[in-house]
């Protein structure tokens, strides 16, 4: 096959941007701010359409609740189709309300319980004004100290919680469960890897599967690894792609370990999980914090559409003779060789011939629309994490 007959196999890949890149965001020591940031949801969205309108690899547009929340949900959705996107996964949010100290879904009360339901309800009533499919839950909850509950005690309770939400869902509608190894709680976390994930998500039924966020790992995790084992239980729903130097670090996908995505990849092209049929939502997750929001999504997103790319030409018949010749060396070669190749030339030849810019890099920072956002939002408050 030539290189560009398996570059085909790109056609339909897209990637789901979060509303949260546009915003805002920081570390616990500072919030730096930046002209031009939204004020409202409109306006993320109007970047997020940016992004697309530049790679051509970006429709949909993940929600935070009550991040998000507007009055008008139908208008949201129509000013994101005007703009040529859609609204993607609906993201709840369990981490900044003071109920939820001790815990939400998980919470020894069943009053903050019900509420922390009550809240996914809610969220799938947006999912129904949006035409959203995916519900994202990442659970913040977990303890500090041992002894301080019951950690079987919890898990019975969010398997009750998660059985309320799960049972509230539209028939097309999935639950996407994101799990967390450490961070905002230090002893243990109640959803803190893919195998708690999973066995939450099998207990639930189809419907419910698993996220994985590329930075909620331990240093040194083999997260292909993980990738194949969700893949063969088919329960994979979703990533959230970002890159860590050291912890949860949000930062753009494919800066700090390039051939670590170009590895995931490798396995979500083995088995085509990487067609829209597959059912795997792409979805960044990142803050831009020191970077321009804008061009750190549109880096992200091209970053992600090389590392597949790269993936799409491996040779899989001299990678699976010298598997079966037991050639260490050589299997490891002809991976290497598809890492190797520059794709950058045949990404802008398929962009130009769909129209798009060649170098979407290039045709952001001469559009100008840094400096028009920077002019048009003077006044009001830039949007962030509340
Ligand atoms: C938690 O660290 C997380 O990865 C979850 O996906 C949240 O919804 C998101 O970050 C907020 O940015
Ligand atoms: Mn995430």
């Amino acid at each position: 096959m030539s290189p560009q007959e398996a570059l085909s196999d790109l056609d339909g890949f897209t990637v789901e941007v979060p509303s949260w890149a546009y915003g805002n965001s920081g570390t616990r020591f500072k919030v730096f701010t930046t002209p031009g940031t939204p004020r409202d949801p409109f306006e993320k969205i109007a970047d997020a359409a940016q992004v697309h309108a530049l790679t051509g690899l970006s429709p949909r547009v993940s929600l935070h609740i009550p991040w998000d929340r507007v009055e008008d949900f139908d208008g949201l959705r129509a000013h994101a189709e005007e703009l040529g996107v859609r609204i993607g996964g609906i993201n709840s949010n369990l981490f900044q309300d003071d109920d939820y100290k001790l815990g939400s879904l998980t919470h020894v009360d069943p009053r903050v319980r019900a509420k922390a339901v009550a809240h996914h309800l809610d969220c799938v009533d947006v999912m129904r004004a949006t035409g959203s499919t995916d519900l994202k839950l990442w659970l913040p909850d977990g303890t500090n100290y041992a002894g301080q509950d019951s950690l079987r005690g919890r898990q019975d309770r969010l398997a009750d919680s998660l059985r309320e939400i799960y049972a509230a869902l539209d028939p097309g509608h999935r639950l996407l469960v994101e799990y967390k190894f450490f961070e905002p709680y230090f002893y243990t976390m109640d959803i803190p890897d893919w195998g708690t994930a999973l066995l939450h998500c099998q207990a639930l039924g189809e419907r419910a599967q698993v996220v994985l966020d590329t930075g909620h790992h331990a240093p040194g995790t083999n997260i292909e690894f993980i990738v194949v084992q969700l893949l063969r239980a088919g329960r994979l729903g979703a990533f959230d792609f970002n890159s860590r130097f050291y912890a949860d670090d949000d930062l753009m996908v494919g800066s700090a370990d390039p051939f670590q995505l170009f590895r995931i990849m490798v396995e979500i092209v083995a088995v085509g999980a990487h067609r829209p049929e597959s059912g795997v939502n792409f979805m960044l997750d990142q803050c831009h914090n020191i970077e321009d929001k804008v061009a750190g999504q549109v880096r992200s997103v091209l970053n992600v559409e090389q590392a597949l790319a790269k993936a799409l030409l491996v040779d899989t018949a001299a990678l699976t003779a010298a598997q079966e010749a037991g050639d260490v060396i050589g299997a490891h070669d002809v991976l290497m060789d598809a890492f190797h190749t520059d794709v950058r030339g045949a990404l802008a030849d398929r962009r130009e011939a769909r129209g798009l810019p060649r170098d979407p890099m290039a045709a952001y920072r001469a559009s100008g629309y840094a400096a028009k956002i920077a002019a048009e939002r003077v006044g009001g408050t830039q949007a962030g994490w509340s």
